[in-house]
């Protein structure tokens, strides 16, 4: 089963709106593996965002994703990885489509409430950066049967 690596962000932990975020992919039958409230350090964020650096709002990122609690976790199902990002939507705030999470709740390009891996490569890269092997759990759930044929 492939997994993600999402992050509600420090505008999204202030704005309460974790359970709603956390809520749209319990909907969708994906399963949540791993999971902690945490702040990012700067090193961390500089490891997270490495391929940001040198770019105009790279500074700023870190000031902003290291300014209060995240939310960190891994996420499993099939497709995960391209079926999260849809839901997550755009990054620009016009592109952003309604019913997508930032298309719904976001309207800045920095300040935009979630993280979510966009390969397998850097979803593997992201999960090892923030998770301890034994902070994911496997375990079934009994709804499965009914999420998949
Ligand atoms: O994967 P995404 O979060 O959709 O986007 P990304 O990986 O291209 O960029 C990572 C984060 O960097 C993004 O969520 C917000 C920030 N960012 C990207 N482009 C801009 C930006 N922030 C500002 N202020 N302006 C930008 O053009």
């Amino acid at each position: 089963m492939e997994k993600s690596f999402v992050m509600v962000k420090p505008d999204g932990v202030q704005r309460e709106l974790v359970g709603e975020i956390i809520g749209r992919f319990e909907k969708k039958g994906v399963k949540v593996i791993g999971l902690k409230l945490m702040v990012i350090s700067e090193e961390l964020a500089r490891k997270h965002y490495a391929v940001h650096e040198g770019k105009s709002f790279f500074e700023e990122l870190i000031k902003f994703i290291t300014s209060g609690p995240v939310v960190a976790m891994v996420m499993e199902g099939e497709g995960v990885i391209g079926v999260i990002r849809k839901m997550v939507g755009a990054t620009k705030p016009g592109d952003a489509d309604p019913g997508t999470i930032r298309g719904d709740f976001v309207l800045d390009a920095g300040q935009n409430i979630i993280h979510a891996s966009d390969s397998k490569e850097n979803a593997e890269r992201e999960i090892d950066l923030f998770f301890a092997k034994e902070e994911i759990i496997e375990y079934s759930l009994a709804v499965r049967p009914w999420i998949y044929s």
